[in-house]
């Protein structure tokens, strides 16, 4: 090799040095993620989807688990905003009590996604886009399935016992309201029952124990806010000497994996989708938000309905 040859490939190898020099590196993004605990099967598989998503993608995530309590969610925030990440996405426990440490993060310049979960705020700009699903939607597909299969019965009383979820939580409020909303227009579905199951298999079966001790054989259906209410709830059913998925039709909401075992066994009849996946498309719109590129103040997830006919086919693709 020639002298000037030498000169030429020591100059690339700076140069190529120079560019991996981490000062020129591109500063890996910094989220800050408030989840609301590990309540139920799809919670675990929403945090996955966001830790996996996160990796993939090289954006640091610092993560925060809040045991489905709105002050360790606030904690959290805060400290958000004292690390001064560049985002923060969180999954509201419940809809109302945002305002204040949303104001605090605006006034940090510290944009915030929602994902999952809505929350009731007097003012839209103190979050940039919510991600999630629609459980208006969610409740209103529930109770249409039922408003179909009643038409097997048209002349009987139906008398539902309903789990809700999380007290103040978006989820519940709204797969209450959109399942009254259909079922009213049939007037021989009655829920006799309704109270909160937390969302977890635990209480699910503690409140079902309860009904079935109130109202015993009159149950003819139960609508439970998600699967593992129901699982929780079916064990309950069972254990009182009656069959779900027949003498109680069985009704949720997630279509986890667990409830299309259920369905296969003969003991769920339905559930609605809820797809928990959210992480790769939270990475995507925390990008856009961060670049000051326009994002929909609303992004919706789509989901279908899986009744217990088509379980077995199903239940290989599920991911969740
Ligand atoms: O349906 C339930 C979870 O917010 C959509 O929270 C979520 C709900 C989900 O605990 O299983």
């Amino acid at each position: 090799m020639n002298s000037n040859r030498r000169t030429v490939l020591a100059a690339a190898c700076l140069a190529a040095f120079a560019f991996n020099v981490p000062a020129f590196a591109a500063k890996p993004l910094v989220i800050g993620f408030s989840q609301v605990g590990a309540e139920s099967e799809w919670r675990t598989a929403n945090t996955v989807s966001i830790k996996d998503a996160a990796k993939k993608e090289g954006v640091t995530l610092k993560f925060a688990d809040a045991q489905q309590k709105q002050e360790n969610q606030v904690k959290a925030i805060r400290s958000f905003i004292a690390q001064r990440v560049d985002l923060i996405a969180f999954s509201p426990v419940v809809e109302s009590g945002w305002d204040t440490v949303l104001r605090e993060a605006k006034a940090a310049k510290i944009p915030v996604i929602l994902t999952d979960r809505a929350v009731n705020v007097s003012d839209p700009s103190l979050y940039a886009t919510f991600l999630g699903s629609d459980f208006v939607e969610e409740g209103r597909r529930a109770g249409r399935w039922l408003l179909e299969r009643a038409k097997k019965t048209p002349d009987a009383a139906i008398n539902i016992v309903e789990l809700q979820g999380t007290v103040g939580s978006a989820p519940a409020l709204d797969r209450k309201k959109g399942f009254d909303e259909v079922i009213a227009a049939n007037p021989k579905l009655k829920v006799i029952r309704s109270q909160t199951g937390d969302f977890t298999r635990a209480k699910g079966k503690e409140v079902m124990e309860a009904f079935l001790k109130a109202e015993g054989k009159k149950i003819n259906v139960l609508y439970a806010h998600n699967d593992d209410m129901a699982i929780g709830a079916i064990q309950a059913i069972e254990e009182a000497g009656m069959k779900p998925g027949k003498d109680i039709v069985v009704i949720s909401i997630d279509g986890v994996k667990g409830a299309f075992e259920a369905m296969i066994a003969g003991k769920l009849n339905v559930t609605v989708e809820c797809n928990p996946l959210l992480g790769p498309q939270l990475m995507q719109l925390a990008r856009d938000v961060v670049a000051n590129k326009p994002v929909p103040k609303r992004v919706v997830t789509q989901e279908s309905v899986f009744p217990a006919e088509v379980a077995a086919k199903e239940f290989p693709n599920r991911k969740y």
